[in-house]
């Protein structure tokens, strides 16, 4: 099974995705997801200039061998451009082997541990009705498990929560950060306030939704480690399903002090893209969830290693999957949540009908759980004509500013 050609397509069917495309000599199309948000291009080039003219004639069979030529080939280690270039190709002759063997993917994993996999949805509000009606929306829909993030008093635009209302009946997913535009938007934050406020609001949700439902927060890197640590503790008492993200993660030694003030469990990693990122998260066990994605960090081959080590410290998967995560990478996270036995929970953010109109996939959710599927391979197929009429757009992820005019974390 030779490598006839690979293609990079780009496309923007409500926002930017980055797509690549591998062709064996016999026909097969294998699909791999490379989309970094806000910083497309830079991964589309690293792909058509630098990987694909390596590709050709080589034999798609040898996934191993082709991560470990491409990664240390490179001799620039790491970074979120090259983990995303390295894992499309991955995830593209992974969907290639399974088409090959006529199975879905999961099945070359090792087959399914489950029988389906628990997805958590975002509710968000500028207020608690507004907040409260997009939880009932999501438990309308089926979700077992919900994100909860509102606005704060005295911050004017805030991260996971969109700046108009849901249509009523209409969907609540729409919160896209990234704007197209020449220039990112820029944000406000101050820590004090949301520090105050987010207890409140999850004292009024288990008050109106009882103990039972899992609820989930990020706080989206913004905390020093001992804010961090004051949040997980004020929160212990509504049983957080985890805090994600709580403080920023490029100090792996900072958990340490988060984690010997409170039992809130702990997610991060969705800005992470190897399994070094982790050596002292996972080994000394200061997290219980792995939030890398597989567009992300080095493709199915780099995210089964990460997780059977996280496997080894009872770390559980939780994998990263909003809407720009393509349905590409989504799929191939499904095959591996469906596989592994240290699956925690999966994030879903549905797609938006245009992106539909150019990814048909054959992962379905019902009554809260997601599956990949049966369809030989990932089960996903790219219009490339649909693709066609969405030309790429310049887009920004926004930026924070505290109220002094100081660039914070966004
Ligand atoms: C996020 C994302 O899904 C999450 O938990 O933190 O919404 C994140 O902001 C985006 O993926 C950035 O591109
Ligand atoms: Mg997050």
């Amino acid at each position: 099974m030779r490598i006839a050609s690979a293609d990079v397509v780009v496309t923007s069917p409500g926002r930017n995705f980055v797509t690549l495309k591998v062709v064996t000599d016999d026909g097969l199309v294998g699909l791999g997801d490379a989309t970094l948000n806000g910083r497309e291009l830079a991964v589309a080039s690293y792909l058509q200039d630098h990987i694909v003219p390596l590709l050709k004639g080589r034999d798609a069979h040898r996934i191993e061998d082709t991560w470990q030529f491409l990664y240390r080939s490179a001799y620039w280690r790491r970074g979120p451009v090259t983990m995303s270039a390295i894992a499309a190709v991955d995830v593209a002759l992974w969907d290639l082997k399974a088409k090959a063997a006529g199975m879905p993917l999961y099945q070359l994993l090792g087959g399914a541990s489950r029988t389906g996999i628990t997805a958590y949805g975002h509710a968000s509000g500028r207020d608690t009705d507004e907040l409260f009606d997009s939880i009932r929306h999501h438990l309308e829909l089926g979700f077992r498990a919900i994100r909860v993030q509102t606005a704060v008093p005295g911050i004017t635009t805030l991260y996971g929560v969109p700046t108009t209302p849901a249509n009523p009946g209409g969907r609540h997913d729409d919160y896209e950060p990234a704007a197209r535009g020449a220039l990112p938007a820029e944000e406000d934050w101050d820590t004090r306030a949301y520090l105050r406020h987010i207890p409140t609001v999850f004292e009024a949700v288990r008050a109106e939704f009882g103990p039972e439902l899992p609820l989930l927060h990020d706080g989206h890197h913004r905390m020093t480690p001992i804010q961090a640590a004051r949040l997980g503790k004020a929160l212990e008492p509504y049983d957080l399903f985890w805090l994600e993200d709580c403080t920023p993660v490029e100090s792996q030694e900072a958990l340490r002090l988060v984690r010997q003030h409170t039992t809130t469990p702990l997610a991060i990693g969705e800005v992470l893209n190897t399994v070094w990122d982790y050596q002292t998260l996972i080994g000394e066990q200061l997290i219980d969830y792995v939030r890398s994605s597989v567009t992300h960090a080095g493709g199915i081959t780099a995210m089964r290693k990460l997780l059977d080590f996280a496997a080894q410290h009872q770390v559980k998967s939780g994998i990263h999957g909003p809407t720009d995560i393509s349905p590409v990478g989504m799929a191939a996270a499904l095959h591996l949540d469906l596989a592994v036995h240290n699956f925690g929970i999966q994030e879903y953010m549905p797609h938006s009908p245009l992106t539909d109109e150019v990814f048909h996939t054959s992962y379905r959710f019902t009554d809260g759980y997601l599956h990949p599927g049966e369809k030989p391979g990932l089960g996903v197929d790219l219009d490339e004509t649909a693709a066609a009429r969405f030309p790429y757009q310049a887009a920004y992820l926004p930026f924070n500013r505290l109220h002094d005019g100081t660039v914070h974390d966004w």
